[in-house]
C-alpha cells in the first residue's frame, strides 16, 4: 500500500505522523514533475490538517526534508517541556483522540503521578492507540466511551488535547468541542498541545467528511454523516502548548493576522 492510501485509510493518523510520513515518501520522489504530483496526493488525502501544507510551503521555500523531520521531533520535545509546567502533581488529565504532542506533554509529566482517562473516540476508536501507548509509557489510564466525559469530569483536573489546525476557531477530532463546552461546565481548564505549524491561514478551508460505513452499516431510510472533526469557540480554551511556549488564544490570534 502506499502512504498516500494509508493516509486515506487512516493506518497513518493524527496531523504529526500524516506530515512525517508525507515527509519520508516525497523524499523517494526527487524529480519536480514526480514530486508536485505526490505532493498534491498527499494534501488531498486528509484535507483538514494544516501542518502537511505549511511543510510543503517550507518545502517550496528551499527548506530540506531532513531537516524539517527534525524540527518536527524538537519542537515535539519543547511542547513537552513547557507543558509539563501546566501538570500538578497527581493530576488526572482528560484526553481525546490519539495526538502525539498532548503524548509527549503527559509522558513528560509523568513523574508527578499522572493519572489519564483517554476517550475511546468513536467511530475510528483512536483512544485505544492513547491508551496503550500510555500503558507502555508506564502512565495509568482509564478508557471510557465519548458520552462518558459528563460523568467523569468532576474527577479531571485538566483536559488536555491536540490540534489540526488553529484558526478562528479550534479545529481537532470530533467531539473535541462538545468536551471543551462540558469541561467548562465544570470548571476544567482546556489546553491545546499544539506547535506554530498547525496555524492555519488557508483561505480554502474544509471538515473532512468520512465514509458513513465508519458509523455503522446501512440502516434502510437512514442517512449517516460522519465528520472527521469539529470547530471548538476559543472561549472554551484556557491556552495553547506551542513549541515558543504557552499562548493564550488571543496570542494565537494575533499570530494569525
Ligand atoms: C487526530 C487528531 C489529533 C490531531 C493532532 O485525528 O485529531 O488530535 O491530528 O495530532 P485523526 P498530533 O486520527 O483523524 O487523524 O498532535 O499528533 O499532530
Amino acid at each position: 500500500m502506499s502512504t498516500v492510501n494509508d493516509i486515506k485509510s487512516m493506518r497513518i493518523r493524527g496531523a504529526s505522523e500524516i506530515a512525517i510520513a508525507s515527509l519520508k515518501h516525497l523524499k523517494k520522489h526527487g524529480g519536480k514533475k514526480s514530486f508536485n504530483k505526490e505532493a498534491k496526493k498527499l494534501l488531498a488525502a486528509r484535507p483538514t490538517a494544516v501542518a502537511l501544507y505549511n511543510i510543503m510551503d517550507e518545502l517550496r521555500k528551499g527548506r530540506n526534508i531532513n531537516d524539517l523531520l527534525e524540527e518536527i521531533k524538537t519542537t515535539t520535545d519543547k511542547m513537552a517541556e513547557h507543558g509539563q509546567k501546566l501538570v500538578k502533581r497527581n493530576a488526572i488529565i482528560m484526553t481525546h483522540c490519539h495526538s502525539s504532542s498532548t503524548l509527549a506533554v503527559i509522558k513528560k509529566a509523568r513523574d508527578k503521578k499522572i493519572r489519564v482517562i483517554a476517550t475511546m473516540t468513536e467511530p475510528r476508536e483512536q483512544g485505544k492507540l492513547t491508551a496503550r501507548e500510555l500503558v507502555k509509557a508506564g502512565i495509568p489510564v482509564t478508557l471510557i466511551v465519548d458520552s462518558a466525559v459528563g460523568y467523569f469530569m468532576p474527577d479531571v483536573d485538566l483536559v488536555l488535547v491536540g490540534a489540526d489546525a488553529l484558526r478562528n476557531k479550534l479545529i481537532n477530532k470530533i467531539g473535541t468541542c462538545p468536551l471543551a463546552i462540558t469541561a467548562n461546565e465544570f470548571g476544567k481548564p482546556v489546553y491545546v498541545a499544539a506547535s506554530t505549524m498547525k496555524l492555519d491561514r488557508r483561505e480554502k478551508f474544509k471538515i473532512e467528511m468520512r465514509p458513513a460505513d465508519e458509523v455503522c452499516s446501512k440502516i434502510a431510510g437512514v442517512k449517516i454523516l460522519n465528520p472527521a472533526f469539529d470547530e471548538t469557540p476559543w472561549k472554551y480554551i484556557r491556552a495553547v502548548i506551542t513549541e515558543e511556549g504557552i499562548k493564550k488564544p488571543k496570542d494565537i490570534m494575533r499570530l494569525l493576522e
